[in-house]
């Protein structure tokens, strides 16, 4: 997913600088050894509505590496004690959170609409994935499965068992502001690990919220640190610490792969969560109405702004007609406006930065050759829309596979209808990308939906479904440019969070060599 990391739409001051603070706008702390604490460099920035400028919902630390420093520190600290605590019993801890989180549901919901920009129903689907993945995750604390395996030779034991990592640095973006985290977190806590936690500068409150109710279900002091701010200097100093063993980050294709840099220049364990171009294929068969509706979820909902959104529509030739002007007409009727007002379907987007770059998306795809603009198109700046980042929904078709529009991630409310000849040209296409995340085929035809789920070389498939909507039970992740080979949620994430030991028991009571020794029976 495209992030904006030196976008400072948030303004930032000195807390005791100049410009006197507002009574009304709340203060907020990084969380380090279990205390509420000020950045040592006293500086904040703030948090502002993306619907409405005007709005500041807090002040949040910007972090600098001392403070990093501190929250490894803390993390190391409270290491042996949480990794020795069973691992049921830090299940029982996470249960209670799972609680919290569910008592607090509709004003982490509201918090993150106001900070985000998406509208409640999603923001409520994102405190939803928080709750689901605290509950999944929790109970693999009875879990946690390793394995037993017969030993070569006779009277020897074999077996194989989870430990955790060690301290994690954990990375996350503003597009799920409660669910990423969560993902990273709670896999990281039932294994054993201690971390420090760095929301994206754009979303820290609902980072906050979560790490505040893990404060009230009674996580010990520095088990989880949470520190805000810019990925430079906070990320890069977590990214590069070498008592962070571990670094999982959720971004930028391009920061990934400075992240995944700085840990492998220090052996560090590296999994990354990166961009997506992912596609949606309309067969000739297909019942057209239901993938309207799959693919106006896929590329408007959370205004295009998820990694695994439908950015590309590769609709078979004989129902291309057809399905782009539907597509059109129900593009037009969505109604845009700010996230908290039920009656929305498409919310702002998360900065002015994502708005350049959004709208030099549209430019490119005004000016390639062939391409033609259908609907949306504008930046909308008039009346209720003076104060937000307000981008029309908007449709491309006759989109040729090659253009920019439909190689690279826009991470916003775009998304580009392409022709195509048949399945085998469809799933050409659709796998045509440096990405590799969500795919997507409406058919009526079960032959024609399992060749499309053996052939797209993604980490996700979907048949009669848009490519939005992955559950926490099952593994999330992309092959080639979208990751590193990881997976996150599924009981798959364990193997991120934690390292296998193999152990050998040998009740022979004499030498018995392996490879060497022949086994009589
Ligand atoms: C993301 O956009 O980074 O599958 C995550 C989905 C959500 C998660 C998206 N459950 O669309």
């Amino acid at each position: 997913m495209a992030q904006a990391k030196k976008a400072l739409v948030k303004t930032s001051r000195k807390q005791n600088g100049r410009s006197a603070p507002r009574a009304s706008v709340k203060s907020y702390n990084n969380y380090i050894g279990g205390k509420w604490v000020p950045s040592e460099s006293g500086e904040v920035s703030e948090n502002m509505n993306p619907a409405d400028t005007r709005d500041t919902i807090g002040r949040f630390p910007l972090s600098t590496s001392e403070d990093v420093n501190a929250a490894v520190n803390a993390a190391q600290e409270a290491f042996d004690r949480w990794r020795h605590t069973p691992a049921p019993r830090r299940a029982e801890i996470l249960f209670r959170l799972g609680e919290i989180l569910i008592r607090n549901k509709d004003t982490f919901t509201a918090d993150m609409t106001r900070e985000m920009g998406k509208v409640l129903k999603e923001a409520g689907g994102d405190v939803q994935e928080a709750i689901d993945c605290t509950y999944y995750t929790a109970g693999e604390g009875r879990r946690l499965h390793g394995f037993t395996t017969p030993a070569e030779m006779p009277d020897k034991f074999a077996m194989c068992v989870r430990q955790p990592v060690g301290l994690c640095g954990l990375i996350t973006p503003w597009n799920f502001p409660m669910a990423i985290p969560s993902w990273k977190l709670i896999p990281a806590l039932i294994c054993g690990n201690t971390v420090v936690l760095k929301p994206a500068e754009d979303t820290p409150l609902s980072t906050y919220n979560l790490v505040k109710a893990c404060e009230e279900a009674g996580i010990p002091p520095g088990v989880v640190n949470l520190v805000t701010g810019y990925g430079e200097p906070a990320g890069a100093a977590m990214t590069n610490h070498p008592a962070l063993r571990l670094i999982s980050f959720t971004g930028s294709t391009e920061t990934g792969r400075q992240v995944a840099s700085a840990c492998a220049e220090r052996n560090a364990i590296c999994s990354l969560e990166m961009g997506g171009k992912n596609a949606i294929i309309i067969m000739d068969d297909a019942d057209i109405d239901l993938a309207i509706e799959g693919a106006l979820w896929g590329a408007f909902g959370t205004s295009g702004q998820r990694c695994t959104a439908s950015s590309r529509l590769i609709v078979h030739k004989k129902v291309y007609k057809k399905f782009s002007q539907q597509l059109v007409e129900r593009t037009e009727d969505l109604r845009i406006g700010n996230g908290a007002d039920p009656k929305t379907d498409v919310g702002p987007v998360i900065n002015a930065a994502a708005v350049e770059k959004i709208m030099g998306y549209i430019d490119i795809g005004q000016n390639e050759d062939g391409a033609a603009l259908a609907c949306g198109g504008k930046r909308l700046t008039r009346g209720d829309y003076a104060n937000g980042y307000f981008i029309e929904p908007t449709v491309f078709t006759d989109v040729a596979p090659d253009m920019r529009i439909a190689q690279e991630e826009i991470f916003g409310p775009v998304t580009s209808v392409i022709p195509a000849n048949s399945l085998a040209d469809a799933v050409k296409i659709a796998n045509g990308v440096r990405y590799g995340l969500s795919a997507a085929i409406y058919t009526r035809d079960v032959n024609r939906a399992f060749h499309a789920m053996n052939e797209m070389y993604t980490g996700i498939c979907y048949v009669n479904a848009s490519t939005i909507g992955a559950e926490v039970h099952l593994p999330f992740g992309g092959t080639k440019a979208t990751g590193n080979g990881h997976r996150e949620a599924g009981t798959q994430v364990l193997d991120i969070f934690s390292e296998w030991k193999s152990i050998y028991v040998d009740y022979s009571g004499k030498l018995q060599r392996a490879q060497i020794d022949e086994v009589k029976l």
